[in-house]
């Protein structure tokens, strides 16, 4: 995976700082460095109109570079300007790649477009959850703005229910935005967010969106009449194209639509009112993302097992939230063609848990290694001396007894200081031990909730369902 993306880099004509190796000495020769300096303006806009170079934008995120504020911001208001003239209910053709849930994984999501083709070859449809419990969201972000500011009419960025203040909050993408840039940063963020539309119809007969159909929507032009620029409500037409979810096809038969307990908000969605909308409307099929699946998608064959779906669901965060060993996939509709495009994990680079800067993570271990050295230097000089058990001695007696001489007085003190380096050193020891297991612990799941057995799918997904409800208000 690694070679494939540092091919690509090397195709780029422009030239990165990256961090010099004067001596040649870096331990690890096949990894890049990484890049040490934020890309340049006139390197980001400098080609036609002040359009972003997202090709270079792409390899720069990819070898770790830092974006600065002052352009992250015009990239937002772009595309925000691009955005809030899109209908509700966008309109785009074929051919076209349809990408569901991405959550913050920019080395999948760079593969992905690799492998599916540039946006100047072939549209693309994004279902939303770009951001949250994956760690690089601001890459995910950046990247996709860039996209779409190049491809206005080819480009459709949908929002999700994760493209929300409310699930930001509660996940990681908050967090994430502040540590790397500042709230107001993230406000900007939450206004890209408000800006982008809420569902989209494929050629005319594919009905896309993030999580579903509504009890409320029986002709689309009701879409075009909600007022989308606020934060995701907690009902209504609105929440229910971003949080619902079809019902399991053992029971979709025969049911119409169903409390969503699983989310604690929204409904599940059966046979009867998906082919109820789609007839109406002259629709084929719903294409909608929201859902992890274990191999990347899932046809919700309500007609029996030959015939064409109801419903879509495509999900392209491979190796979801790195525990759930799924598939990754993306929906080509092509000359009426429907296919699958199915990839595996591109392993991103390490980093420390909430973003954690290298020296604080090292703290323990410095600690615990300079009271060995004390411990060791003390323990000569204290030398031979009277047997005396450690915690027994108690320096103000010692000084002031009459009994023992200088020399054993000063002795029994160096003892005394041995004993509590001696502590000290094992107090050390104990905190950077249970800081390596914190950090294990928190490496496996952004909840810090998953033992490392738990890898198995439908393990992993069973453990995570509290993670895909609606959290409460704070
Ligand atoms: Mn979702």
């Amino acid at each position: 995976m690694e070679s494939q993306l540092s091919t690509a880099a090397s195709t780029t004509a422009v030239k990165f700082y990256t961090l010099p190796d004067p001596l040649g000495d870096r331990k690890c020769k096949t990894l890049d460095p990484p890049a040490n300096k934020p890309i340049e303006a006139a390197v980001l806009f400098g080609s036609e109109g002040g359009k972003p170079d997202w090709r270079v934008l792409k390899q720069f995120l990819i070898k770790e570079g830092h974006v600065k504020k002052e352009n992250v911001v015009q990239l937002a208001r772009q595309s925000i300007e691009i955005m809030k003239k899109e209908p509700n209910l966008c309109k785009i053709g074929e051919p076209i790649v349809i990408v569901g849930d991405i959550h913050g994984q920019y080395y999948d999501l760079c593969h992905m477009l690799e492998k599916a083709g540039p946006p100047s070859d072939i549209n693309y449809l994004f279902l939303g959850d770009y951001v949250d419990r994956g760690i690089f969201g601001v890459e995910v972000l950046i990247l996709l703005m860039a996209i779409k500011i190049n491809y206005p009419k080819n480009v459709i960025l949908l929002r999700g229910n994760h493209e929300s203040r409310n699930m930001t909050e509660n996940f990681t993408f908050r967090e994430e935005a502040i540590t790397r840039y500042d709230i107001e940063t993230y406000n900007l963020f939450m206004e890209v967010f408000d800006s982008m539309p809420l569902a989209c119809i494929v050629d005319g007969k594919y009905f896309g969106m993030h999580g579903g159909i509504s009890p409320e929507l029986s002709k689309l032009d009701q879409i075009d009449k909600i007022n989308r620029f606020v934060e995701v409500p907690l009902d209504g037409l609105f929440c229910d194209l971003l949080w619902s979810d079809p019902l399991a096809d053992e029971v979709a038969n025969n049911r119409e639509y169903v409390e969503n307990e699983e989310r604690e908000c929204s409904y599940l969605f059966g046979k009867k009112p998906a082919k109820k909308l789609l007839d109406n409307n002259n629709l084929m099929t719903i294409v909608r993302g929201h859902q992890v699946q274990v191999e990347g998608y899932k046809m919700h064959r309500w007609d029996g097992p030959q015939s064409f779906p109801y419903v879509i669901t495509i999900f392209s965060a491979p190796n979801y939230c790195g525990y759930y060993e799924n598939k990754a996939s993306v929906l080509i509709i092509d000359r009426g063609n429907l296919s699958l495009k199915q990839y595996e994990e591109t392993e991103p680079p390490y980093r420390l848990p909430d973003n954690m800067d290298v020296f604080s993570w090292s703290v323990p271990f410095l600690a615990e290694k300079v009271t060995n050295m004390l411990f060791n230097l003390i323990k000569r000089g204290a030398g031979e001396g009277p047997a005396l058990q450690e915690d027994d001695i108690d320096l103000d007696k010692v000084l002031k007894s009459e009994d023992i001489d200088d020399k054993k007085k000063k002795q029994l003190v160096m003892k005394g200081k041995v004993s509590s380096v001696a502590k000290m050193s094992k107090m050390f020891t104990t905190l950077r031990e249970e800081s390596e297991m914190l950090l294990q612990i928190k490496n496996i799941s952004p909840d810090g909730k998953l033992p490392r057995v738990l890898k198995q799918f439908s393990f992993a997904k069973e453990i995570d369902k509290q993670n895909e409800k609606r959290p409460r208000k704070k």
